[in-house]
């Protein structure tokens, strides 16, 4: 349970385990994306330099996919959090679904990117991408065909990264939900909000290999953990 009347500000890491129950895949989980598909051909730069149409037939499932998901009641309990909340509340998420902003979160970065954006890998122009996007695509802005989804692939700078450290340094509070704690600098974030001194809790399905980095732990699906913790 948050300590209610701190008032501090929290800082809620979400992951691909928040989204689960909306029917979108995880990534390391048995069934998860990385069982089915090679990262380093759908989710690196030099994957999308060798085959374009892969890149974007992987995300355009996956736009689809998000698309038809709704928000579930973990997305609508950090909502509701950052509503009634006294001190600031921001959801740094690894998540390139829309579905914390679909539950109606307003404070939201999301620091790999969103299947909602297109990029132009030529003249860095960004634009709300469609259902489906092709290597054909011009962009609006110079014309060149060289259209990518405003994702960021391993061996890439995450977006956000001065705001978040500056939250990290200020947070009262850290949480990480859904999220294995598999990918850098994500995984570091909870050594630098200790680091702060704030109070961190892990959210998750199961213990994840960082549950040691953490003061507190609550394990079980997001949409009972989350209401629970929230609550
Ligand atoms: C970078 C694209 C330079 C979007 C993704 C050390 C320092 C810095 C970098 C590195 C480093 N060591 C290695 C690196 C390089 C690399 C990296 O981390 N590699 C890993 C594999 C070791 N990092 C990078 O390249 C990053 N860039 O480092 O730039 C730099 C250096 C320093 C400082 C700043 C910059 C770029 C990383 C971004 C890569 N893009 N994807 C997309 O296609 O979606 S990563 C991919 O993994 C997704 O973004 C995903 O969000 C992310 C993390 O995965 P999770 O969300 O945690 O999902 P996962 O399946 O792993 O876990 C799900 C969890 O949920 C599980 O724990 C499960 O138990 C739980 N769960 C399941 N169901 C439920 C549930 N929980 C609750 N309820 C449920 N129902």
């Amino acid at each position: 349970m948050i300590r209610r009347g701190a008032g501090g500000g929290i800082f809620l890491l979400t992951g691909a385990g928040v989204s689960a129950e909306s029917g979108l895949g995880t990534f390391r989980d048995k069934s998860g994306l990385w069982t089915r598909y090679d990262l380093t051909e759908v989710a690196t730069p030099e994957g999308f330099a060798r085959n374009p149409q892969l890149v974007h037939d992987f995300y355009n499932a996956r736009r689809e996919n998000a698309l038809g998901a709704a928000p579930n009641a973990a997305h609508h309990a950090l909502a509701r959090l950052e509503a009634e909340w006294p001190g600031d509340v921001l959801i740094v998420t690894q998540n390139v679904d829309d579905l914390h902003e679909r539950a109606g979160s307003r404070n939201v970065l999301h620091m790999h990117g969103s299947l909602t954006g297109a990029l132009c890998a030529d003249c860095g122009h960004r634009w709300p991408a469609p259902a489906r996007m092709s290597p054909a695509d011009p962009c609006p802005e110079c014309s060149l065909a060289q259209t990518r989804p405003d994702i960021v692939w391993f061996g890439e700078y995450p977006y956000h990264m001065e705001t978040i450290w500056q939250a990290l340094r200020e947070a009262e509070i850290f949480v990480a939900i859904g999220t294995s704690g598999t990918v850098f600098p994500a995984a570091a974030f909870v050594q630098d909000a200790a680091r702060a001194g704030a109070h961190t809790v892990e959210l998750n399905l199961e213990r994840s290999a960082g549950a040691g980095d953490f003061s507190d732990g609550r394990y079980g699906p997001a949409t009972e953990v989350v209401p629970a913790w929230v609550a």
